[in-house]
């Protein structure tokens, strides 16, 4: 008899959309029915006396200050500022702006941008005056064409590597974009410190680029909640900037009073 009153019930429950709270009337046969009787308070349950299950301790991520240092040609070390510090195929937070690499005063800013992998860069125009930014570097050439003030145009990095970049107009126009394996990366000052938060601790790969000193590779130890500093000098001491082709692969014109124009 039991087994059947049940059966009843599931059969209400699901034939009939389950009323809301204040419908339930004392007329329904199945609000009356579902009502539990009170568990009987006599009896307390027993106390757990089980040991929880111990949690693994998470390892704290430390800090890591990177500092550069160069050699220039006057013999002289230097802290370098614009360098790119790096853990190569680790994850940190992503960027909070997109990336922007700007013409203005006939200048790129910032000179050097490091951007992992796959970012999407855009290049505004805050002069009055036309610019065409371009690269033909190997790995990511690129031609964002002529392009007037307050225009911007993007394009995407997939390759790492030391991306070269120039205005076809203005060759004093230079700048690089570093693309990154990883996003686990920061940018010296002109203190020459970069300052790399949230590493996971224990021996890690880091690399450098300078623009005057190159590529160094390297290890550190990152302590658990602490702060490693190490110091990555670079000898520049033989390099010479130079010169460069437009997008064509042609010295550029000598610049005329008609310059402005664009
Ligand atoms: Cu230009």
């Amino acid at each position: 008899m039991l087994s059947r009153l049940c059966l009843l019930l599931v059969a209400l429950s699901t034939l009939h959309p389950r009323p809301a709270a204040g419908q339930y009337g004392r007329s329904s046969p199945t609000s009356v029915r579902a009502t539990a009787s009170p568990l009987p308070s006599a009896s307390p349950l027993p106390a757990v006396t089980s040991t929880p299950r111990p949690t693994p301790t998470p390892v704290p991520p430390g800090d890591v200050r990177v500092k550069v240092v160069v050699t220039g040609a006057d013999g002289r070390t230097a802290p370098a500022a614009d360098a790119v510090a790096w853990f190569p195929g680790l994850r940190g937070p992503a960027p909070a702006a997109p990336p922007r690499m700007s013409s203005r005063d006939k200048r790129f800013e910032p000179r050097v941008l490091a951007v992992p992998r796959g970012s999407a860069v855009t290049f505004p125009n805050y002069d009055k005056i036309f610019h065409n930014v371009f690269s033909l570097s190997e790995t990511s050439p690129f031609d964002l064409g002529l392009y007037r003030n307050g225009a911007a145009r993007t394009t995407s990095f997939e390759t790492p590597g030391v991306v070269r970049v120039y205005c076809n107009i203005h060759p004093q126009m230079a700048a690089y974009v570093v693309v990154l394996d990883g996003n686990l990366y920061a940018q010296t000052g002109k203190d020459g410190l970069a300052l790399i938060s949230g590493v996971p601790a224990g021996r890690q790969a880091l690399k450098v680029w300078e623009e005057r000193g190159g590529d160094w590779s390297g290890t550190v130890v990152v302590p658990p909640g602490g702060t490693v500093e190490i110091t990555v000098p670079f000898d520049a001491s033989k390099w010479r900037e130079q010169p460069h082709k437009n997008k064509h692969g042609k010295n550029y014109p000598p610049p005329d009073d008609d310059e402005n124009r664009y």
